[in-house]
């Protein structure tokens, strides 16, 4: 647009208004009282009720009180909304009704707002406005819409009035749109509602219109594809813009009144997707067809009303809109005349027509055309009074629209909660066009909602054109990007059968690994814990716990008692493992784990005492007894060297031995799956499932013993640390895996290893997304295509930004937050479809996790043969916890791959510390009871 922007708005003369020589701006039906030099609206012109930032804003002498209308003797404070005072008392008390307070104004804004708000939310019976979703749902972005459009993109127009022949566009098939000021419904199927502004064709109200052009379009046998429908409202919005910023708001006032402007989607309660924004036509003119306005309604209103086709309908158009102003003034200069204040009291039959007085244009000289044309001789007087009587007419009407403009401008503030709005208006109709309406409106809307600054941008010729055409293409970019977005995230999508082939493959590894010929093929390890059995209850004493390899390294000290003496109380201290610990010479890390109990044992008082200590070590470690683990490889960062291979319980001890201050009595050692199992079967006997999702994921699970080939012995049960995250290390899983998980896996401090727990788990869900993001910017998809040299930065978008950006309720705000704190500036749309990767990205790990639990279900139902199988899974994991939706998708699959196993999903309150602590109990238990007997007791 920045073409036209250049030229300068030409200056309105500046007159003393009253004397005879200054024609003052009148409003007209059909013409626009326009200064005859703006004749061709080529030239935008934009006025604000903010501060003057546009060199196009008039200057603001325009704006000078002298030319705003004084007070009278309205009822009700201070009076705002009428014209200079009339000399003639008679002029007076006949224009009194049109003027209104701002207590009255106010009154109506507060109305207009309820009665969109109920527009919104369906209500019935309340004072409403229709509020109709036009599925617009952005304005232009600059990409691909902009104004002249390249020439690739030409369009050609044409206008024409109504019943002058069909549109033709020179043969070539092109997609067409249509802007009817017609209040349509839904933008791409419009049934119309009813008609208004004098149309009353039959055999269109609830047709769709869309429909019926396109059956025209055919009869003639013309190749135009009919594509969008869109209300006139949503066209000027579409097609105005200052510089690079987009209207948000659309407004007509024309022969009819109406507005449309982009409303938080999540608002628009017919919808059943609720994302980002959606254009709203309000359909305003219908305001007060049920009555809220009875108080400023006068008796030339209700005459109006009477005459008109629809009546009773359209009750708020029919103050503002030019198609009805001219009656109005009419039937106040009839009232006039009866009451001898205008041509002596004499009347005439154009007088006592209806829809004589059609132009209120031009100064005193029009006025007296006017009165000629009404077959009365007109004196200076009396051209005076016809002159008050149009201010009079105009100026209500534009307090009036300035009510329901402030209206919506405060709704849009508050519903997008911000404390200041700054939106541009595009706005169109020949009323806009007189200075007076325009001034009223500007200077009654700034009055009447202070904390909003609108700039309105006045539509030029083809502004309308230009919008219905950014509306189709806005619609074909939104519909190319949709289709471009689905096909990229294709591959992260699981159909049914995907999930049921994952629970297979894993129920097959899982036989593998416990199966000695096959267990070193197996890539799920299926880890002997030695833990028998579930806590029974009886466990009692005190018991030191360390829980290393979650978020947060532990210290636990655990009692246990009877219930009836309090239970299980505990107390424990969260120290840090920084990354080149985590990541240093093994000695050290274990070193730094005695300090830490050291720190511990001292606060708690516990020196003098050495307890039986169980550490949760949550990696894949090789048992061959309780306290006995032997390192297989590190997981989740963890790479310090000199451990792998080795026992930890083992590498502990020495460290303690090092540091020689203390004894430790380490009795267990479990794995953090395990841990929480235990922990949650204190409280649910059936709890023999553990599953972890947070940093890594893993699970274990009550298998029979006879299944275990690695542990001799065939009675009872023992708990398998499945160690899942390496499920598809063996390639078994490779068809599931997209190029964003190959980047991911190749950047990590373990390529082609934990390949499962890399699809699902916290540490990497976030890279998944920023590799996916990464190539949607690349493919201009994203931001515009802007380069983005944040999300080149590993680990820059961690896993809990799509906890945040996919939680319900200020989703999008949270989105545009989180990129915006990355210095990435997002649209609506940006953050729209950065919320669809993250919910893709975590489905996707929600339900191969849910498949994952869905096989192990079905291995313990098989193993017990029962039909139907009830457990529980004891859960833990930041992701689990913390993420909005993770735990619906697990739950869903499992109960999808599942459906003959109860599963129960019990979150661990305390962590696997306690759990730990409890199978130290268990084990101190078999040891003593196996010590009592030696003791011949
Ligand atoms: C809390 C448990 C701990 C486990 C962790 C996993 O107490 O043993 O490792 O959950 O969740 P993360 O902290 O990795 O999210
Ligand atoms: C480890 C498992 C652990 C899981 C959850 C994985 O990386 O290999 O041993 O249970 O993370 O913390």
């Amino acid at each position: 647009m920045s073409s036209r922007q250049d030229e300068p708005v030409p200056q309105e003369p500046h007159k003393e208004a009253g004397s005879p020589a200054c024609p003052a701006q009148w409003v007209g039906a059909a013409g626009t009282a326009q200064d005859p030099q703006s004749r061709s609206r080529h030239v935008t012109e934009v006025v604000s009720t903010g501060p003057v930032r546009h060199p196009r804003t008039l200057p603001a002498t325009c704006l000078g009180p002298a030319r705003l209308p004084q007070p009278v003797g309205a009822p009700g404070g201070s009076q705002l909304c009428s014209l200079p005072d009339p000399r003639c008392p008679q002029v007076q008390r006949v224009l009194q009704p049109l003027s209104l307070s701002l207590q009255q104004l106010s009154r109506v804004q507060h109305h207009m707002l309820a009665a969109m708000e109920a527009g919104l939310r369906l209500r019935k019976g309340a004072h409403t406005v229709p509020m109709l979703p036009t599925y617009v749902r952005s304005t232009p972005d600059g990409t691909g819409e902009s104004w002249p459009p390249a020439p690739s993109r030409q369009l050609r127009w044409r206008t024409a009035p109504i019943g002058s022949g069909p549109l033709r566009a020179g043969g070539r098939a092109v997609p067409a749109a249509a802007a009817p000021d017609s209040p349509v419904l839904l933008s791409l199927q419009s049934k119309l509602q009813s008609w208004s502004k004098g149309y009353s064709c039959s055999g269109v109200v609830g047709r769709d219109v869309g429909q019926l052009l396109q059956a025209a379009i055919q009869r003639q046998s013309h190749d135009i594809n009919v594509m969008v429908v869109v209300n006139d409202t949503v066209a000027t919005m579409m097609g105005c813009r200052l510089g690079t910023k987009p209207c948000e708001v659309g407004l007509i006032v024309g022969a009819g009144t109406n507005s449309c402007f982009m409303e938080e989607a999540r608002y628009v309660e017919s919808l059943d997707d609720n994302e980002g924004r959606m254009c709203v036509n309000t359909e305003w003119g219908t305001f007060g067809d049920t009555g809220a306005m009875a108080d400023i309604l006068t008796t030339y209103d209700e005459h109006v009303d009477a005459g008109s086709l629809n009546k009773g309908k359209h009750r708020f158009e029919k103050l503002i809109g030019s198609l009805y102003l001219g009656e109005i003034a009419r039937l106040l200069l009839v009232q006039l005349a009866q009451d001898k204040a205008l041509h002596a009291g004499g009347t005439t039959p154009q007088l006592r027509t209806q829809g004589m007085v059609t132009a209120l244009e031009g100064g005193l000289a029009a006025a007296q055309c006017l009165l000629q044309k009404l077959g009365l001789q007109p004196s200076d007087p009396d051209c005076f009074t016809v002159q008050q009587v149009c201010l009079a007419v105009v100026t209500r009407a534009a307090c009036l629209c300035a009510t329901s403009l402030a209206a919506m401008l405060t709704h849009m503030r508050k519903n997008r909660e911000l404390p200041q709005l700054d939106v541009c208006v595009g706005v169109d109709g020949d009323t806009f066009q007189a200075r007076r309406f325009r001034q009223t409106l500007l200077e009654m809307t700034k009055k009447l909602a202070p904390e909003c600054t609108a700039t309105l941008v006045s539509a030029v010729d083809d502004s309308r054109a230009q919008g219905v055409a950014v509306v189709a293409a806005v619609a074909l970019r939104l519909e190319a990007q949709r289709r471009e977005v689905d096909q990229l995230l294709q591959p992260l999508r699981l159909a049914p059968r995907a999930r049921q082939q994952v629970q297979a493959l894993l129920q097959c590894e899982m036989e593998r690994g416990l199966r000695q010929e096959t267990h070193a093929q197996a890539s799920t390890r299926m880890l002997p814990t030695y833990v028998r059995a579930t806590p029974d209850g009886s466990e009692r004493g005190d018991f030191l716990a360390l829980d290393l390899g979650g978020t947060n390294f532990r210290v636990l000290l655990v009692k246990l008692r009877s219930r009836e003496a309090g239970g299980i109380c505990m107390v424990s201290e969260i120290y840090s493992i920084p990354p080149e610990v985590a990541q240093g010479p093994g000695s050290q890390l274990f070193d730094h784990i005695v300090e830490c109990i050291v720190d511990f044992q001292t606060k708690q008082g516990l020196w003098g005492r050495t307890l039986p200590l169980g550490f949760t070590f949550s990696f894949p470690c090789q048992q061959k007894s309780l306290d006995q683990g032997i390192l297989l490889n590190w997981t989740k960062g963890f790479t310090a060297s000199g451990c792998e291979g080795k026992d930890v319980v083992e590498l502990l001890r020495e460290a303690v031995r090092r540091k020689n201050q203390f004894d430790l009595d380490v009795v267990a050692i479990v794995n953090d799956t395990v841990g929480t199992m235990m922990s949650c079967g204190y409280d649910d006997p059936n709890c023999e499932v553990g599953l972890i999702v947070g940093t890594g994921t893993n699970a274990c699970y009550m298998e029979e013993l006879r299944n275990v080939e690695a542990v001799p012995g065939a009675e009872g049960r023992m708990c398998i640390n499945m160690e899942w995250g390496a499920f598809g290390d063996n390639g078994c899983l490779d068809e599931f895996f997209t190029h964003f998980d190959a980047q991911v896996d190749r950047v990590s401090l373990n390529p082609g290893k934990q390949r499962f727990e890399k699809l699902i788990s916290g540490m990497y869900l976030g890279e998944i997304v920023r590799m996916v993001l990464v190539e949607l910017v690349e493919k201009e998809l994203l931001f515009q295509g802007r380069p983005c040299p944040a999300l080149q930065t590993p680990g820059i978008f961690p896993t809990k930004f799509l906890s945040t950006i996919e939680s319900d309720g200020l989703a999008l705000r949270q989105a545009s937050a989180v990129l915006q704190n990355l210095g990435l500036a997002a649209s609506v749309e940006d953050a729209l479809l950065v919320r669809k990767v993250c919910q893709v990205v975590s489905l996707r790990a929600g339900q191969l996790c849910g498949a994952a639990l869905a096989a192990v279900a079905e291995k313990i139902r098989d193993n017990r043969g029962l039909a139907q199988l009830a457990v529980t899974v004891g859960v833990d994991g930041t992701l689990y916890k913390l993420h909005p939706h993770f735990s619906q998708h697990v739950q869903q699959t499992v109960k999808e791959l599942a459906p003959r196993c109860t599963v129960t999903f019990l979150q661990s309150e305390d962590g696997s510390g306690k759990g730990a602590a409890l199978v130290a109990a268990v084990a101190c238990r078999i040891a003593q009871s196996r010590a009592a007997p030696a003791t011949g007791q």
